[in-house]
């Protein structure tokens, strides 16, 4: 890090757009933008009070060329996204006035900001932790309005809150666990045993309630991942393109027609549903549909839902049968499907929820995206956005439940302290690294790299 230098970039999208942004952050922000800012009563940007806004020209020093009639923000430290001083120069939103302004900053002093360098900033001086910066990219990313909402709530620091709760009784709890480590003939009185694992007990079901919800919080922040999946021919095509009410995948009556996998969003409810169509599972000779049939079988194993659409108009095949042991019952939703057709099929008990539908018809469908959301819901009071979305927290909150468990056990042994405050610091540095305290630079630099220039 270099505190002192300032950095600037393009903050608007490329392309065009009714304005563009060009965002300066550093202790030189606002010299640098007066070498380039002529406003129509020589007001200075130095001297304007902060949060304020200035109309005016942006202006090649060198030439006294006009590039862009704009206006300036002046944002003075401390109270701005990165705690810098920070100017915005809001021009035409082109992207030649942008870029030729981004240009004249550089050449005014400014360095080019490297990705997510204003957010890093932002971690970096203390103004918010690690999980508030990632939660910026979600509420850029997210993909429904109840992941929005959970990115914003993990902004404001409704997730950080519980994490620090669970962090303040670890720190407590080892602290008090630490104090015996002076007096090692002693053994811990039993009193002391009891109130360690009764406070130990609090951090263990406080973290197993955290990574409970996070399978739902995963949902909303990378969508559900569902699989329609099926013999040739049953109309898995067909049900996709009713889902997403457009004709998307090529529908034939030959069987063999979807060779790739088809992905598309759906939004259900608020909850984002990943929904990828799969070519009809059989045994083949042609390479093309043997690859085809290869990909489906890997997107049916890494599914989060699985749609096994069956054909109700035929007699179930043996083909059928076979993909309903092959799937876990829990997570599938069986589909019969062409039910406008004179019925055939009669599954005896299948051990999955089933639905009956016509993907022709469209019949059945409100039937099926309740159930879709129902499952994904699974133990969710509806709108839960105080969750953790993110695999990386998930994987230190699991870190810290296993530590915290190790301790537990250690307790009944009877271990020695020292060896019990080891198993309570690997759970803090767990829970620290959520927050950005004991983070890892690689693991820091990669988070960053994701954003992109001008956030
Ligand atoms: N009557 C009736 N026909 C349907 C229904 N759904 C699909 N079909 C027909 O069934 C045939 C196959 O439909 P697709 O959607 O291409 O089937 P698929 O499962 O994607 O087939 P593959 O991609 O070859 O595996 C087409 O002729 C569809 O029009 C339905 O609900 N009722
Ligand atoms: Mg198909």
């Amino acid at each position: 890090m270099h505190p002192d230098d300032t950095i600037t970039a393009i903050s608007t999208p490329t392309g065009h757009g009714g304005i563009g942004i060009v965002r300066l952050s550093g202790s030189s922000a606002i010299k640098i933008s007066d070498r380039i800012f002529r406003s129509p009563h020589k007001k200075r940007l130095k001297h304007t009070p902060t949060h304020r806004i200035l109309f005016g020209h942006i202006t090649d020093p060198s030439s006294g060329e006009v590039i862009d009639e704009v206006l300036v923000s002046v944002m003075k430290a401390p109270n701005t996204y990165t705690k810098e001083d920070i100017v915005e120069i809001n021009c035409h939103g082109g992207a030649v006035p942008v870029k030729r302004i981004l240009q004249l900053v550089l050449s005014s002093g400014a360095r080019l900001a490297e990705p997510g360098e204003f957010t890093q900033r932002a971690f970096l001086n203390g103004r918010i932790d690690l999980a508030q910066a990632e939660a910026v990219l979600d509420v850029i990313n997210s993909l429904t309005v109840q992941s929005q909402k959970t990115a914003v709530n993990q902004l404001r620091g409704k997730l950080s809150g519980r994490i620090n709760d669970i962090r303040d009784r670890l720190i407590e709890l080892t602290a008090f666990v630490e104090a015996y480590i002076d007096f090692p003939e002693e053994d811990i009185e039993p009193p002391s045993l009891k109130k360690m694992r009764s406070m130990a007990q609090k951090i263990h079901s406080q973290l197993e309630n955290l990574i409970e919800n996070s399978r739902y919080g995963l949902i909303l922040r990378e969508g559900l991942k569902t699989a329609i999946v099926g013999r040739p021919n049953v109309g898995k095509s067909s049900l996709l393109n009713a889902l997403l009410e457009h004709d998307r995948a090529i529908v034939t009556d030959m069987p063999g027609t979807t060779r790739d996998v088809i992905e598309e969003y759906l939004n259900i409810q608020g909850i984002p549903v990943r929904i990828m169509d799969t070519a009809g599972i059989r045994t083949v000779k042609n390479l093309a549909e043997k690859e085809g049939v290869k990909r489906s079988l890997h997107t049916l194993e890494n599914a989060d839902l699985i749609l096994l659409v069956i054909d109700g108009s035929k007699a179930l095949h043996r083909a059928d049968r076979e993909l309903m042991e092959k799937t876990d019952p829990e997570k599938t939703i069986m589909i019969i499907n062409k039910t406008d057709l004179p019925q055939k099929a009669k599954p005896a008990r299948p051990p999955m929820a089933t639905i009956k539908i016509s993907a022709k018809k469209g019949s059945g469908l409100k039937k099926l995206k309740d159930k879709i959301a129902t499952t994904a819901l699974k133990g969710q009071t509806e709108c839960n956005t105080e969750v953790v979305t993110n695999t990386r927290h998930i994987s230190a909150l699991e870190k810290a439940f296993n530590s915290i468990h190790s301790f537990m056990e250690g307790i009944k042994r009877q271990d020695s302290p020292e060896f019990l405050s080891l198993e309570l610091r690997e759970s803090l540095d767990a829970i620290g690294e959520i927050l950005g305290i004991t983070t890892p630079d690689d693991i820091l630099n990669h988070i960053f790299d994701n954003f992109c220039i001008g956030k």
